[in-house]
Parts: C-alpha cells; structure tokens; sequence
C-alpha cells in the first residue's frame, strides 16, 4: 500500500498539463470551524488543509465545497460532540478558506436519522449525476476528516465511478483510536483510490 504518495509519479503541478484536470472537480470536504481548532469537535491540525486547498483552486474548472449542516437534535450527536449546527459560526466555513471560487457547497447531515459522512449523501440533488451532467469524471479530494467525511465521500466516488484522487497534504484526520487513519488510507488505497501530494502553498 502507498498511503504516502512517494512513489506516484504525478503530483498536482504536473496534472495542471494533464488534458483530464479540465473534466476534474475539486473537492472540499467540511473545512468548517467546528473541525478546526478550537471548534467543537477539532480535527488535530484542521486549519493547516486551508493554504493547500487554496492554493490548488485555480488549476480546477469546477470546485464543490460539502459542509456538515446538522439540526439541532439529530442521533449523530449521541455520537459526537454537538457540532456545525445549521447557520452557527461552528459550522461556517474555516474564515481563510476562498469561498469565491467554490463552484457549489453542498450541505450534508441535515435529516435527524443518519451521520451524513458522504457527500453523496446529500439530500440536496443527486451528487453524482450533477457532476456526471457537467462531464466531470475525476475528483480529487480534500478537507476533513480522512477517516469519515472524507473517506466515505471517495470511497462513494469511486462506487460511482469517477475516477478518485486523496490529496495527501490537503486532509487531516481525528484518529479517535489510533490506526483508525491508517485503516482509512488502506480501505481507499483497496478500493483503487489514488494518493498525491499538492506539495507546499
Ligand atoms: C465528521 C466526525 C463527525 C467529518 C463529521 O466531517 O469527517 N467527522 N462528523
């Protein structure tokens, strides 16, 4: 397994030449201010995803941007922390993340009866079939955490065939018992799931 992405021969520099970025979207997985630090339920280095991802916006033609946007009451939180509640400052954007690129920001977790980790999830449209419709058939992921939101999102992609990149330096996870990122980074490397690196802003 290659959960490091050392050997890959592409990086992002390079695709920005590749003829297939044109039909890639990027993804922006919850860079909320609940999952950063000093939010409520903080991924460890949460805020460091947010150079890395902004500096990666201009080489997308299409950028979607998911947040969680729970309801007050829902039975994620018998898991959880209460966190990014609908329209609090929790569950805003990170304040450095570009918003004026996003393309599309999709809310997640809005009904009371499921954990809503995947994008695909989203009860808003049909994720897939919006992205198929722009004739996008590669994504590349970022964002937080890797071992949920971000990990069922990709894993969900590549179900719906798209092709499906993890950008390594562009996510960070809770890792609530340890090895649980390193059992995620397995799962997605299984499942066909490639790992790149942005490389520094
Ligand atoms: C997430 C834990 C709980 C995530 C959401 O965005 O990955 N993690 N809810």
């Amino acid at each position: 397994m290659n959960t490091q992405g050392k050997d890959l021969k592409t990086s992002i520099s390079q695709l920005t030449n590749d003829k297939n970025l044109a039909s890639a979207a990027l993804m922006i997985i919850d860079v909320q201010n609940d999952f950063c630090p000093g939010g409520a339920l903080p991924v460890p280095e949460g805020n460091k995803v947010v150079p890395v991802i902004n500096s990666m916006m201009d080489k997308f033609n299409f950028i979607v941007a998911t947040r969680d946007w729970h309801p007050e009451q829902t039975v994620h939180f018998d898991k959880w922390p209460v966190h990014c509640v609908r329209k609090t400052r929790g569950a805003a954007f990170h304040p450095d993340l570009d918003q004026t690129k996003i393309d599309k920001v999709i809310s997640k977790g809005t009904g009371n009866k499921d954990d809503g980790y995947s994008a695909f999830e989203t009860e808003e449209l049909d994720l897939s079939a919006f992205l198929k419709e722009k004739g996008i058939g590669t994504l590349y992921f970022t964002g937080l955490a890797t071992e949920y939101c971000v990990k069922a999102s990709a894993l969900d992609a590549a179900k719906n065939g798209f092709k499906t990149y993890v950008i390594l330096d562009a996510i960070r996870g809770i890792d609530v018992n340890p090895g649980d990122i390193e059992k995620a980074m397995k799962e997605m490397s299984d499942t066909g799931i490639e790992f790149i690196k942005a490389g520094s802003p």
